[in-house]
């Protein structure tokens, strides 16, 4: 999906102090230590320029090490690997003209240092025991572990919900399709569905970064509840893809379904323009798929042959009614890969009789 860089910078940075890491032992050393910390996470020539003082240490990164440094004054500069510490007790002066709303010393100058420079810092703050990660011109402070662990269990409890409802429009859209009877309103209350699941499931996944080795479990729990998701997401868009656009204008529909606010998320109206379906003029509108979604369902299809089997047939009605050697035509599709398309369209078109 898209991120802006600052955010990918972040998570990066989240990464590499979640619970399981050297450095975030460190960090909790610190922090039961009562002393704090201003710790750069990188080194270059811009570091250099803004350090004065302290001592040049270049010895391998271990988490007591970094607590023994942080008793002194000062800022400890690390390798942007976080495999190396460089300097200990460094005094920062960073451009004092660059804004910055932080009271207090150490906390204003781990902001400027972080946006001069490029690199995270991260502080332990002594007087309100906390850690926060600075990143480009964002602040991020670390939360514990049970306080992470139950706004994700919340999410997770979300998520469970959306899933159950997204898998009964998508097999209602699977019925429909087959009887030929979708409608615009029909695509985009799955498309919905898919996004709404997508959202939450990417917030989740920040909370799994965030917990480190804490979110093993949830991971997996995540992991179970989204497989597929995202496949299924450009297989509605592919299948519903307007007439004379080019398959690859897919991606630019995934972009603005990616980019609805929340308002237009929960409008049907709103989903059926971001997927370029506006044209068939209101929700009632009849609409036929490609097939790409319900192919995908048949074991052992390789995409390639999806690809060409809609190519040739151009919808899922046609496909449906094609017979062996109709099948056979097709680039790749020998007997026995024909049957099983077969077969396996027959048992889907068996399977999702609508109620
Ligand atoms: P102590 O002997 O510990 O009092 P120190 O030279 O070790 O002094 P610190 O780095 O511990 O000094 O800083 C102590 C406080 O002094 C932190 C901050 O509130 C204040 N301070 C230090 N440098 C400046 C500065 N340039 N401008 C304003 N306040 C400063
Ligand atoms: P606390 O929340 O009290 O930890 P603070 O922002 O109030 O942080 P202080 O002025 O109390 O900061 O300074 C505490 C220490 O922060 C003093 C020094 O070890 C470190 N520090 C502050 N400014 C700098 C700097 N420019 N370079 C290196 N270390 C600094
Ligand atoms: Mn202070």
């Amino acid at each position: 999906m898209e991120r802006s860089d600052d955010l990918l910078r972040l998570r990066a940075t989240l990464a590499s102090i979640a619970p399981g890491t050297a450095l975030r032992d460190g960090l909790e050393r610190i922090l039961r230590g009562r002393t704090g910390a201003l710790i750069v996470l990188g080194h270059d020539h811009k570091v250099e320029s803004i350090a004065t003082g302290g001592f040049t240490l270049d010895v391998p990164f271990t988490a007591t090490g970094l607590r023994e440094l942080a008793k002194m004054d000062g800022a400890i500069i690390l390798d942007s690997e976080i495999s190396r510490i460089h300097l200990a007790a460094v005094h920062l002066m960073p451009d004092h003209t660059i804004p910055s709303a932080e009271t207090g010393t150490r906390h204003r100058t781990a902001d400027r240092v972080a946006r001069q420079t490029g690199f995270p810092v991260i502080s332990v703050s002594q007087s309100m025991q906390i850690i926060a990660a600075y990143v480009g011109g964002t602040r991020h402070v670390l939360e514990d572990t049970g306080q992470i662990l139950s706004r994700a269990n919340q999410a997770l409890a979300t998520l469970e919900r959306y899933k159950l409802r997204l898998d009964e429009v998508a097999s209602t859209l699977s019925a429909l399709e087959i009887e030929d009877l979708v409608t615009v309103r029909d695509v985009a209350v799955v498309a919905q569905r898919l996004e709404m699941v997508t959202r939450i499931a990417r917030e989740i996944e920040d909370h799994v970064l965030e917990l480190g080795t804490d979110g093993r479990l949830l991971s997996l729990q995540l992991e179970e509840l989204v497989t597929g998701v995202d496949a299924e997401r450009e297989l509605v868009v592919r299948d519903y893809l307007p007439a004379g656009r080019r398959p690859k204008s897919a991606e630019a529909l995934l972009g603005r379904l990616d980019a609805l606010s929340p308002a237009d998320l929960v409008d049907p109206a709103s989903v059926a323009r971001a997927l370029g379906l506006s044209a068939s003029e209101h929700l009632d509108g009849a609409v036929a798929p490609r097939g790409y979604r319900l192919l995908a369902k048949v074991p052992r299809m390789p995409p390639t042959v999806v690809d060409r089997l809609v190519e040739h047939f151009g919808t899922l009605q046609k496909l449906l009614s094609a017979g062996i050697d109709d099948l056979q035509a097709v680039d790749g599709v020998g007997e026995l890969r024909a049957r099983s398309v077969r077969e396996g369209l027959s048992r889907l078109a068996e399977s999702s009789i609508l109620e």
